[in-house]
């Protein structure tokens, strides 16, 4: 299909979806400006975005907003996949994954597989503030939390420790050198309505996972990525599987081009499909937003239906994203 075809096709196609009712911006469009607007991954995304808002309403920056808004999440308990109570690898320990991408500086602060600190996405914002790198790991990373002010907490909850002590127990037990299960994350975009955009990611990654392992959510283009010429992106599954094809920055590009959000996370999934039409069956799921305040999300089939949060002008609410295979 010619693209000019294949871009009207996209437009009428997907018109009627419900997150897809917004309207493709002209390529060149895209600086013209919206007021503030977030959306984030899952139920967890609610509290997130409604925080979020708070902080850059009460004169916080736009990175602020997503780090605080992260922090909610990472904070909770019962959200077993972020934070503290975040589910550990195969050995019992929690270790979490997170990233901080600045649109305006074009520049990302992140850490892997750290330890016994339940608020990442802020350690991963020091190393954005405070340092020449970008990543941070493991023990390296722990350590300069220490010197960066982070006090050493557990991160286990009497629940998180009991499944993995029923997983252990259980001899019929699914690993990730066989298979895989997967679990939710918080992914949260955003933007100012002066021009600037904010991608954050934070995560225990995925349950039972070989210690080490680091996921998709904490590698600048994979599990985030912003750019004030072109809007956010955030993803959330798979991340072994969503490495390989850098989600986020491919969906920014596509906005980049002139897709709408929504657009562009279709197209992002349709891609993945002709590389690999067995992606049809895989735990995918992202989100967008562009400098006017278009939002997007989709995942590629039911069994990972994605649900988002969204705030806009003064109130935020749950919403589906678009499921581009439903059979
Ligand atoms: C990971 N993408 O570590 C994360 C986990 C996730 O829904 O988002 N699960 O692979």
């Amino acid at each position: 299909m010619l693209r000019s075809n294949r871009r009207s096709f996209l437009k009428t196609a997907l018109a009627p979806m419900l997150l897809g009712a917004e309207v493709s911006p002209a390529r060149g469009a895209q600086r013209s400006m919206s007021s503030p607007t977030f959306i984030a991954t899952w139920k967890q995304g609610l509290p997130a975005v409604n925080r979020a808002a708070e902080v850059l309403n009460d004169g916080g920056s736009l990175l602020d907003a997503v780090e605080k808004g992260i922090n909610v999440a990472e904070l909770d308990p019962e959200v077993t996949s972020v934070g503290y109570g975040g589910l550990p690898n195969e050995d019992g320990v929690v270790e979490l994954d997170a990233a901080i991408m600045d649109g305006a500086r074009h520049r990302s602060g992140a850490v892997c597989s750290l330890h016994n600190i339940r608020t990442p996405i802020s350690v991963a914002r020091q190393v954005l503030e405070k340092t020449s790198h970008t990543t941070l790991a493991g023990q390296g990373a722990f350590q300069f939390a220490l010197k960066t002010g982070f006090k050493p907490q557990p991160l286990h909850t009497a629940t998180s420790l009991t499944r993995w002590e029923q997983w252990k127990a259980n001899p019929a037990r699914k690993s990730f050198w066989l298979s895989k299960e997967n679990h939710d994350t918080i992914g949260l975009v955003g933007i100012d309505g002066r021009g600037n955009t904010v991608s954050g990611c934070s995560t225990s990654g995925l349950a039972w996972k070989i210690a080490g392992r680091v996921g998709d959510s904490p590698l600048v283009g994979c599990g985030v990525f912003a750019d004030n010429h072109a809007g956010a992106a955030s993803a959330t599954g798979d991340g072994d599987l969503m490495t390989n094809y850098c989600t986020s920055v491919r969906i920014v590009d596509f906005m980049r081009g002139g897709l709408a959000p929504q657009e562009a996370c279709m197209e992002m999934l349709r891609f993945m499909n002709r590389v690999d039409p067995a992606t049809r069956r895989g735990a995918i799921a992202v989100l967008a937003i562009n400098l006017r305040g278009e939002v997007g999300a989709a995942c590629m089939n039911p069994g990972f239906a994605l649900k988002v949060a969204v705030w806009k002008s003064g109130r935020s609410e749950m919403r589906d994203g678009a499921i581009l295979h439903r059979g």
